[in-house]
C-alpha cells in the first residue's frame, strides 16, 4: 500500500451536532492519516452542484445539492497508508440506515441522503476532488514545495 491523500467531506448534519466534527476528525487521526488541510465552509449551489455533477442525471441530485448547501461542511484532506480506503472504512456504507454502529454513517447519519460523511473513492476521484477545493499553497506539504 502506498501513502495517499483523500478528501474528507463532514457534511452539514454531522456540523449540525455538537461535537460530532471532533469526534469525527479524532477517528480520522486514530486511524492513522493527517489532516493535512482543512476548513469550514458553507458550499454555494454553484460549488455543490459541480462537486455533484457526475449524479447531474440522477433523481436525487437536487436534493442532494439543496442538503449539502443547507448549513456548513468541514473539508479536509487526509493523508496516510491507503488514506483512501481507510477513510471509506471508517465511513461505513453509503446508506446510514444500513451502517453499522462505530462507523461514521452508523453513528452520525440519518438515510442515504443525510450520510455525515464524503470520502472520494478512487485516488483519481481524489486529486480532482482535492483541487476543487483547495489550492497547492493550502495543503501541507515540504516548505521547498511551496518555493
Ligand atoms: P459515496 O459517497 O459512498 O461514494 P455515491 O458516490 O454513490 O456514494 O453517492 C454520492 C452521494 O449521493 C452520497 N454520499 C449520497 O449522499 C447521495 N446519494 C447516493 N445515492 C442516493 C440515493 N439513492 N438517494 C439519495 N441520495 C443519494
Amino acid at each position: 500500500m502506498s501513502v495517499e491523500r483523500t478528501l474528507s467531506i463532514v457534511k452539514p448534519d454531522a456540523v449540525a451536532k455538537p461535537g460530532a466534527t471532533g469526534e469525527i476528525l479524532r477517528r480520522f487521526e486514530e486511524a492513522g492519516l493527517t489532516i493535512v488541510a482543512m476548513k469550514k465552509i458553507h458550499l454555494t449551489e454553484q460549488l455543490a452542484r459541480g462537486f455533484y455533477a457526475v449524479h447531474k442525471e440522477r433523481p436525487f441530485y437536487g436534493d442532494l445539492v439543496k442538503f449539502m448547501t443547507s448549513g456548513p461542511v468541514v473539508v479536509s484532506v487526509l493523508e496516510g497508508e491507503g488514506a483512501i480506503a481507510k477513510n471509506r472504512d471508517l465511513m461505513g456504507p453509503t446508506n446510514s440506515e444500513e451502517a453499522p454502529a462505530g462507523t461514521i454513517r452508523g453513528d452520525f447519519g440519518t438515510d442515504i441522503e443525510r450520510n455525515a460523511a464524503h470520502g472520494s473513492d478512487a485516488p483519481e476521484t481524489a486529486r480532482v476532488e482535492i483541487a476543487y477545493f483547495f489550492g497547492a499553497a493550502e495543503i501541507l506539504g515540504p516548505v521547498e514545495a511551496l518555493a
